[in-house]
């Protein structure tokens, strides 16, 4: 089974992909909500981390650390270094905090020294981008090289539809010249509701909504 086939279904399973009415940070209304905070068990976090290292040894992107940002991203980039390593490679890993700390070791980031090294970001969806924008500018601050992004699920959503429909993730990769991994998309999603019976029933309202605010390639 393809890695985005297993994460998704992975994720339908752990109910961190979900159908219902969900109000998103833009203030769209949508159809489905990913929360990887639910795959919160170590054997749910360690397939998820099997998922994201196939889809970046398949991009073959050359890199040399991983950074997770606060808060959903320390997990997968912790979890990604652990499954590197038990594929034979050891990496850097590090993350930030969302508060500065002024006492003990200082600072907001955590880790593995980010000067000099090919950064690696590792999070878990893109809506806009403002969460992966934010990410680029603590590593170029710190004075790592952003070498790349992984998510695990690119919603390929337009910022605004009446203007553009590149979706948020070509534009982040164009903006910063980086390629953008996704394990899966909202067109891999429908491409499983269309072969999955028990998801059947989703689809038209998936579809409508790609129609409002999805991105044209
Ligand atoms: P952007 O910063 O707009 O790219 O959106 C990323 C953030 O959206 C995530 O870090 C979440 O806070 C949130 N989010 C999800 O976690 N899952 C979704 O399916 C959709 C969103 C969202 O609000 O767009």
């Amino acid at each position: 089974m393809s890695h985005k086939t297993r994460f998704l279904k992975l994720a339908l399973r752990a109910e961190a992909l979900r159908f219902g009415d969900f109000t998103l940070k833009s203030g769209r209304t949508s159809p489905y909500f990913f929360n990887a905070g639910l795959f919160n068990t170590g054997a749910s976090i360690a397939e998820l981390a099997g998922c994201y290292a196939d889809a970046v040894e398949a991009a073959g992107i050359g890199f040399d650390l991983l950074f997770g940002p606060a808060y959903k991203g320390i997990p997968l980039a912790t979890a990604l270094g652990c499954e590197f390593a038990r594929r034979g490679r050891d990496l850097p890993v590090a993350f930030n905090r969302k508060e500065a700390k002024s006492h003990g070791e200082g600072g907001t980031l955590i880790g593995a020294p980010l000067q000099g090294r090919k950064v690696l970001i590792v999070d878990d969806v893109i809506t806009a981008g403002t969460a992966i924008r934010e990410a680029l500018g603590l590593i170029r601050d710190a004075g790592g090289i952003p070498a790349g992004i992984v998510i695990a699920l690119d919603r390929q959503e337009a910022v605004d539809p009446a203007t553009s429909r590149r979706s948020a993730s070509e534009t982040v990769a164009e903006e910063h010249s980086l390629p953008v991994v996704r394990v899966a998309t909202l067109d891999d999603l429908l491409a499983l509701t269309a072969t999955d019976p028990a998801l059947d029933a989703e689809r038209p309202r998936l579809l409508a909504y790609r129609d409002a605010y999805g991105s044209v390639t």
